[in-house]
C-alpha cells in the first residue's frame, strides 16, 4: 500500500543480448547443468540455422538458431552449462540474466537421467523465475543401462509442467520435446505455482513487498525478486540498471530498506539453498528407483503375502 511506483520495463533482445527478436516467433531458452546434451538437443532442433558468437561483454560462448514445429517459429538460445542460478560465476550470471531479463516465452531444463537429484535443483531455482518450463530428462539410454527407472507421469502431475525422456544423441523424443514446448508457449495464463515454501521469517518479508516489485517490474518474477533482496543478491542489482529501462534507484531503495539491517544475508541464502535442495531431494525419491529396488519391494512384499 501507499506509493504507487510508475513501471519499469525491460530492455528488448536486441539491446541486452544482441538478439533480433523476430516477429512470430517465440524465445526459447536451452538451461541446464553442464554435460548434460544441451547443445546436442539445440543442434539437432536448429541444425543449420545457427549463429554462434561470444554474450555481449563476455568471453562466453553463445549459440542461438532457429526452428519451426508445426508451423510455429522458435528462436532457441543454448545457454552455458551451470548448477546453479545463484549468479557465482560468469556462466551463471549469463544463464540468470538470460531467463531473467531475456522475456523468454519457455525454457528447456535438460537434465542428465543418471543424476537427476543433483539437477533438479537447478530446475526449482528455473521454476521460481518462470513456469513456462518443460523439462527434458536426457542421457535416459545411459539411465536404462544402470536400471534407473523414472516415473514421468507422476513426475508431470507433481510438478505440473511438461515432462519429457529424450536421448539427444540417439535422437529419441525429440518430437515429444517440441510438442511439449507447443503446449508451454501456447499455454496463457499459467497460474504461478510456489514449488519451495521457505521459513515465516522470509516468507512474510517477501509478502511484505512483493506487490511493490510487481507494480516496479511487471516483466519479472516478484516472489523471485522478493527472495533476491532478502538474501541481498548485489550481483541481481547491477543486472537490473543493465537490463531494466527508466529510473527505479529510488523506489529499490525504498523496498530494499524494508529488510532488517541485521538479518544475515548470507544465512538467508544457505538456508535458500539447503531448502531448495532437501525439495529436489524428496521429489527425486518420489520419482526415481532403480529397477531391481522395485523388485526388492515387490519380492518383500509377495514374501508378506505368501507367508
Ligand atoms: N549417451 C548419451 N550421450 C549423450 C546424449 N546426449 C548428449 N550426449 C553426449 O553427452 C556429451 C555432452 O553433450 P553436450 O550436448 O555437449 O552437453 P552440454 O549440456 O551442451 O554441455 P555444456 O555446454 O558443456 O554444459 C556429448 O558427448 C554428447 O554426445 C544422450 O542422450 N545419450
Ligand atoms: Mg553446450
Amino acid at each position: 500500500m501507499g506509493l504507487t511506483y510508475k513501471s519499469c520495463k525491460i530492455k528488448s533482445l536486441e539491446d541486452s543480448f544482441n538478439i533480433k527478436q523476430k516477429e512470430n516467433s517465440y524465445v526459447v531458452a536451452l538451461a541446464g547443468n553442464p554435460n548434460t546434451g544441451k547443445s546436442t538437443v539445440f543442434n539437432y532442433l536448429t541444425g543449420l540455422k545457427q549463429h554462434t558468437g561470444n554474450w555481449p561483454g563476455k568471453t562466453i560462448a553463445t549459440a542461438r538458431g532457429e526452428f519451426s514445429y508445426n508451423n510455429i517459429n522458435y528462436n532457441l538460445i543454448d545457454l552455458p552449462g551451470t548448477y546453479s542460478l545463484f549468479a557465482l560465476s560468469q556462466e551463471e550470471i549469463v544463464a540468470r540474466d538470460f531467463i531473467c531479463f531475456g522475456d523468454v516465452d519457455a525454457a528447456i531444463v535438460v537434465c542428465d537421467a543418471t543424476c537427476l537429484e543433483r539437477n533438479l535443483n537447478l530446475l526449482f531455482q528455473v521454476l521460481e523465475l518462470t513456469n513456462k518450463v518443460v523439462l527434458c530428462i536426457n542421457l535416459i539410454d545411459e539411465a536404462e543401462k544402470k536400471s534407473i527407472k523414472i516415473d514421468k507421469d507422476k513426475l508431470e502431475e507433481l510438478l505440473g509442467i511438461p515432462v519429457v525422456l529424450t536421448s539427444a544423441r540417439n535422437k529419441i523424443g525429440m518430437d515429444d520435446l517440441q510438442r511439449a514446448l507447443e503446449k508451454v508457449v501456447l499455454q496463457k495464463n499459467i497460474e504461478t505455482k510456489n514449488y519451495v515454501t521457505y521459513s515465516e521469517e522470509i516468507e512474510n518479508l517477501v509478502d511484505s513487498f512483493k506487490d511493490e516489485l510487481e507494480e516496479l517490474f511487471p516483466q519479472i518474477n516478484s516472489r523471485w525478486l522478493g527472495l533476491r533482496i532478502v538474501d541481498g543478491d548485489e550481483s541481481l542489482f547491477s543486472s537490473l540498471e543493465k537490463y531494466v529501462e527508466g529510473d527505479f534507484n529510488v523506489q529499490l531503495e525504498d523496498i530494499k530498506n524494508k529488510v532488517p539491517k541485521e538479518l544475515d544475508k548470507k544465512k538467508i541464502r544457505d538456508e535458500i539453498s539447503k531448502i531448495n535442495y532437501d525439495f529436489a531431494a524428496n521429489l527425486f525419491d518420489a520419482v526415481v528407483y532403480k529397477e531391481n529396488d522395485k523388485e526388492d519391494i515387490d519380492d518383500k512384499i509377495d514374501s508378506i503375502i505368501t507367508s
